[in-house]
């Protein structure tokens, strides 16, 4: 995207066959949930009720014609400053959508081929997901073990790494078979994975990016990441692209993009066009991001009804 205002016709009118009716329940206390307070209850807590399975659900998407006017400042390979004090936010462009299990709590989304990986969450009900990345079609899915909250995933060679949330390991699974290989101890929160070159890179809700070994996934270093100078916590789920680390900013519908050698924010995506539905509820917040080519990206959101593939 370059510097100049354009107009770009985008248009996307997203409406599930049937309006889901997945209880937005309160915590034991009357709190409202959101998607970590409800993953700090704990194994055996299900606070979710009663969930409607939506798999398979047919979504109409049809597409009419609107203005949206977007302001860019710069792009992510098209010269942004990346020593610039002031980070520019722009916005993405919609190109399209794919039909989304409503049902899937997102935790973490990557492009490997012709293959969309998609980690859900939640206690008991967390997946290792494979989609068409076309069509949205689910492939295959196979559970976590019950004790551990699905969060980032990760392809590495024949391989696929994943962080749980507070589990105390990642867990490494056949890309082939998906058949769990084994499971290494991780100090701290899991949150968000990708590969780095040969390395991973690991958020954990802080400030701070993790560096990992692909093999044993040792960690090897970190860095603070911060933004106008000023440290930024909660950072989600990740994306490695040419050398720079995309970030969600939970919960919020900003993606920062980050230079892991400084911790420098460099870029942020206000996102927060991408949603097209009616009101949101508490469980829908802005999750995860994947990298297809050049300047175009696949986002999603936890239980959202589509996926988005956006240029930004
Ligand atoms: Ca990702």
């Amino acid at each position: 995207m370059n510097t100049s205002s354009r107009s770009v016709l985008v248009a996307m009118m997203v409406r599930p066959a049937t309006t889901p009716t997945k209880e937005t329940t309160d915590d034991a206390v009357g709190r409202p949930l959101t998607g970590r307070t409800r993953g700090r209850l704990g194994p055996g807590a299900r606070p979710r009720g009663t969930k409607v399975n939506m798999r398979g659900q047919r979504l109409w998407l049809s597409v009419t014609a609107a203005v949206v006017m977007v302001t860019g400042s710069c792009s992510p390979s098209g010269g942004a400053d990346v020593g610039s004090d002031v980070v520019p936010v722009i916005r993405p462009t919609i190109l399209a959508a794919i039909p989304h299990s409503p049902a899937a709590y997102t935790e973490g989304l990557e492009l490997d081929g012709d293959a969309l990986y998609e980690a859900t969450g939640m206690w008991g009900e967390s997946e290792l997901r494979e989609l068409d990345p076309d069509t949205g079609t689910l492939r295959r899915a196979v559970p976590l073990p019950s004790n551990y909250f699905g969060e980032g995933i990760t392809v590495v060679g024949d391989r696929i790494w994943q962080l749980t949330y507070q589990g105390g390991v990642a867990v490494e699974w056949d890309k082939s078979t998906l058949n769990l290989l084994r499971t290494v101890p991780v100090h701290g929160d899991g949150w968000g994975l990708c590969l780095d070159g040969n390395r991973l890179i690991r958020s954990d809700g802080t400030d701070r990016l993790r560096f990992h070994g692909t093999t044993d996934f040792t960690e090897t270093g970190s860095v603070a990441v911060t933004r106008d100078g000023r440290p930024l916590t909660r950072l989600d789920e990740l994306e490695c692209v040419a050398g720079q680390v995309w970030a969600n900013v939970w919960p919020t519908d900003e993606f920062v993009r980050i230079d892991p050698a400084t911790g420098r924010v460099n870029l942020a995506v206000d996102a927060s066009n991408l949603w097209r539905g009616g009101p949101r509820t508490n469980e829908q917040v802005m999750s995860s991001i994947a990298h297809v080519s050049g300047d175009d990206y696949m986002i999603v959101g936890k239980d959202w009804p589509w996926i988005l593939r956006v240029r930004i």
